[in-house]
């Protein structure tokens, strides 16, 4: 497909239209974020209408792919959007005329902030990799009106405050109305005289469709992202109206208002809402109902649904689109079961993010069945036919059906529907697929084997290198010749031997201080504190969780601090701590450890004796933008999670690519970067999954190894002393149980010796600029493979488009 042109003339007569609608008499009468309002809005005019039935041109071969997801955290769109249309320069040389500067006009977006974290923002990078490698595919989400909660720190506490991103002003919203979808909910399951069953739903709602534009990197493609938004139904039906036919749904305890209002702000753990199941079925009835729609339209036959389309479901949260497409087959299209079953079960895909059990998610019978009556006997038919199969394989064994069944206990068990119900299992780097094989789905696996794959993540190089680190791609395009790493990011190999050229390791070491220029700036505007950029910029970016254990680094600041306490004179580099992280509002615990990081800031960045040599900064309301600033600023990259605990992360990626050096545990990715850059070029250590099991089966003790340990003692005390918090002594207990008489649960302390003699080699390696230098190249050179474009096609030949 060819690219498309820009035209000056009708862009500017397009921004006209827009001044003018704000009322206005002249462009120059605009605030900023008007500004940026009304360029995003002329190019968005200028896009071709869009097609969502594109692959109605693409042979058989090419499957359609649907990414349903319940989190699509894109991030701003009018920067990235230009880039991948290849505006961005052209668009900044039509407003110079009017003295506007582009990159400082797109910092007026508000980021829409529709995930929590890594599964959010995956799915983001995964619909730009699929519309730059050209598979054709659409993402389907939920448009929340509010998006992941503001953070703010008041004394060192994180509160949370909503976040209105202004949806019905987003510019890059197309509204379709001509695919608003009718959702039935409640009500009853009757049978009519052939005893067929048939629901009968108590109420319906209405979902309504908003489109962005999704653009392929210069390339002419564009896919939607389709979000849908709840409603009640015919709010003009005034006669419906006056019977209470409208107000039934609210009084049962549905409010089609509120049902899009809000992302629910976990991330690896589930709580069970009744409105997450509605905003679940919701989304997956509207998405199906859809993908017919389009199936139909196309004149295709609906036996043939498994050859033109797969359904990739990101993480169980999606699960009910399974029974859902079964109940409109069944009932809707009269098929007989067998049918709907062949045709389902070909359709679908999960991929797998997390092994941690209170993760996986489960629902009680009594909701699924008060809400989605006919879906729950559609549950129990699937259960009952995989009994016989596993009676079969396993005959007369209770315990290996007590695991393996998708309903029991009362409680419907959304990643065994998954498994049962689909062709294809991933997990999301190699180690973790290897665990979701072993110690979750091994039976699973003893019955299908060929269901399994491992799809390891990757990231968009076109935000996470192009967009972000701009002074970066424009050294690396005249190292390399050529821009065409931006969808070709093997390229980036051609890099290694720049490690030689002085010249060029001084611009790369450059760009590296400026960048950290930048962000110190960010840090003195937002925070009133002052980073010396010369130090060692040490960054742990992601969500607060306790297996990700920021508390871990905590710990070795504190060591480092006591350090200089008892040796004022004490040599090492000068470091800043860079922590951004968000914990969910009802993770008491995970806001404990926010807590202690900001107290301990406070205490280290204004006590004398450190003289700068520390510094820690907690960066309040961590976002995807705020991630493109720092990540392009770090030097280290802390990815110390305990081992087996994260599937992957992917900040791992977009640090390393930007040439932060890791220090990491043998976990998720971290595992697949080392074989990358080579084991000289990272920093790992720490326990291994196996050495993990281990420990943890022989009975872990953590409160024996303190007690061997006085370092570590003298800092935990201090920490339960009230030294850090005015006097009170409880300041920490959460954090502080969990360590002790908690048990420890993910070997914080078993890992802590291990991890500071790590830090060590990283002070020391720092001191040897040149080397330090030569190891972050290298990093950039050699992570080519963590592209989204290489994880899409894997996705392509060991699923979607796999032989069937
Ligand atoms: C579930 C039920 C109810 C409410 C919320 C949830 C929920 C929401 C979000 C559960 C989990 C999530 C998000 C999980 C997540 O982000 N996982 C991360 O996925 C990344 C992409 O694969 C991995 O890199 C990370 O390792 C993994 O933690």
């Amino acid at each position: 497909m060819s690219k498309i042109t820009f035209k000056q003339d009708i862009f500017l007569a397009a921004l006209t239209r827009q001044w003018q609608a704000f009322g206005l008499t002249s462009a120059s009468d605009m605030t900023q974020h008007q500004w940026w309002h009304a360029v995003s809005a002329a190019v968005a005019e200028q896009l071709p209408p869009q097609n969502d039935t594109v692959s109605s041109k693409s042979k058989k071969i090419t499957r359609h792919v649907n990414y349903i997801s319940m989190e699509f955290l894109v991030g701003r769109l009018t920067g990235n959007n230009l880039i991948n249309l290849g505006w961005y320069e052209k668009i900044a040389t039509a407003l110079q005329p009017f003295d506007i500067n582009l990159t400082d006009l797109l910092e007026e977006e508000i980021d829409p902030a529709l995930g929590n974290g890594g599964l959010g923002r995956l799915a983001a990078c995964y619909l730009d990799a699929m519309a730059s490698v050209g598979q054709p595919g659409i993402g389907y989400g939920l448009n929340y009106q509010y998006g992941l909660f503001r953070q703010r720190f008041v004394d060192g506490k994180q509160k949370e405050s909503p976040d209105d991103w202004h949806r019905n002003e987003y510019p890059w919203f197309r509204h379709n109305s001509s695919l608003a979808v009718s959702v039935g909910v409640g009500g009853k399951v009757v049978k009519n005289e052939q005893g067929v069953s048939r629901w009968e739903p108590e109420f319906t709602l209405r979902g309504e469709a908003w489109d962005l534009p999704v653009m392929g990197y210069r390339n002419g493609i564009t896919q939607p992202l389709r979000l849908w938004e709840a409603m009640h139904p015919h709010p003009f039906d005034l006669e419906k109206f006056n019977d209470g036919e409208f107000l039934k749904a609210e009084q049962q305890g549905v409010d089609a208002a509120k049902l899009t209002k809000v992302l629910y702000p976990n991330d690896n753990h589930q709580a069970g809402k009744r409105l997450r199941l509605m905003q679940q079925y919701f989304q997956c009835a509207c998405s199906v109902a859809d993908i017919l729609r389009r199936h139909h339209f196309l004149g295709r036959k609906i036996s043939e649904l498994p050859d033109y389309e797969v359904i990739q479901l990101n993480d169980t949260h999606p699960t009910i689109a399974i029974p859902e497409m079964l109940r409109v087959l069944l009932d809707e299209h009269q098929l007989s079961w067998d049918d709907a079953w062949h045709i389902t079960s070909r359709t679908f895909a999960y991929t797998n993010h997390t092994l941690m059990p209170e993760a996986l998610e489960t629902w009680d019978e009594r909701l699924v069945r008060s809400l989605l009556p006919r879906h729950f006997q559609i549950i129990k038919q699937i259960n009952a036919n995989f009994k016989k199969r596993v009676s079969k394989e396993w005959p007369g064994d209770e315990a290996v059906w007590a695991k393996l069944a998708v309903h029991h206990d009362k409680q419907v068990r959304m990643a065994n529907l998954c498994v049962v119900a689909g062709f294809a299992v991933n997990g999301v780097a190699a180690l973790h697929s290897d665990l979701v094989v072993k110690d979750l789905f091994p039976e699973y696996h003893q019955l299908w084997p060929q269901k399994f794959h491992n799809v390891t993540n990757g990231i968009t190089p076109r935000r996470w290198l192009k967009q972000c680190n701009p002074a970066l791609s424009a050294l690396i395009d005249e190292r390399l010749k050529t821009d065409g790493w931006v969808n070709n990011l093997d390229l980036l190999k051609g890099l290694e031997d720049g490690v030689k050229d002085k010249k060029f390791c001084k611009q790369y070491r450059k760009i590296k201080h400026d960048n950290k220029v930048r962000l110190a700036e960010y840090v003195w505007q937002r925070m009133g504190i002052r980073l010396n950029p010369d130090a060692i910029f040490d960054v742990q970016i992601k969500r607060l969780h306790e297996y990700k254990r920021q508390h871990l680094n905590l710990l070795h600041i504190l060591s480092l601090y006591r350090q200089i306490r008892d040796n004022p004179k004490l040599d090492i580099v000068p470091r800043v701590f860079l922590f951004g992280a968000k914990a969910a509002p009802g993770y008491y615990l995970a806001k404990n450890i926010i807590y202690a990081i900001n107290q301990v800031a406070e205490k280290i960045n204004n006590d004398p004796i450190v003289a700068d040599r520390i510094k820690v900064v907690f960066i309040p309301d961590y976002c995807v933008s705020v991630a493109e600033l720092m990540i392009p600023a770090a030097d280290v990259s802390e990815q110390i999670s305990t081992a087996g605990k994260e599937a992957s992360g992917t900040g791992n990626m977009k640090l390393a690519l930007n040439g932060a050096l890791t220090v990491g545990t043998l976990d998720g990715a971290n595992v697949e970067i080392a074989e990358q850059v080579g084991e000289d070029n990272i920093f790992i250590f720490g326990l291994t999954v196996d050495e993990v099991k281990a420990q943890l089966k022989k009975g872990y003790k953590p409160k024996a190894l303190v007690k061997k340990d006085k370092h570590l003692k003298a800092i935990l005390d201090e920490l339960a002393s009230g030294f850090y918090a005015n006097g009170d002594k409880k300041a920490f207990d959460l954090m502080l149980n969990s360590l002790l008489d908690g048990g420890d649960p993910y070997l914080v302390l078993a890992d802590f010796a291990a991890y500071c003699e790590a830090q060590k080699q990283v002070d020391t390696l720092f001191r040897n600029t040149d080397e330090w230098t030569r190891r972050t190249l290298l990093n950039t050179a050699r992570v080519g493979m963590f592209s989204a474009d290489r994880s899409i096609r894997d996705y392509q030949q060991r699923i979607w488009q796999a032989k069937r």
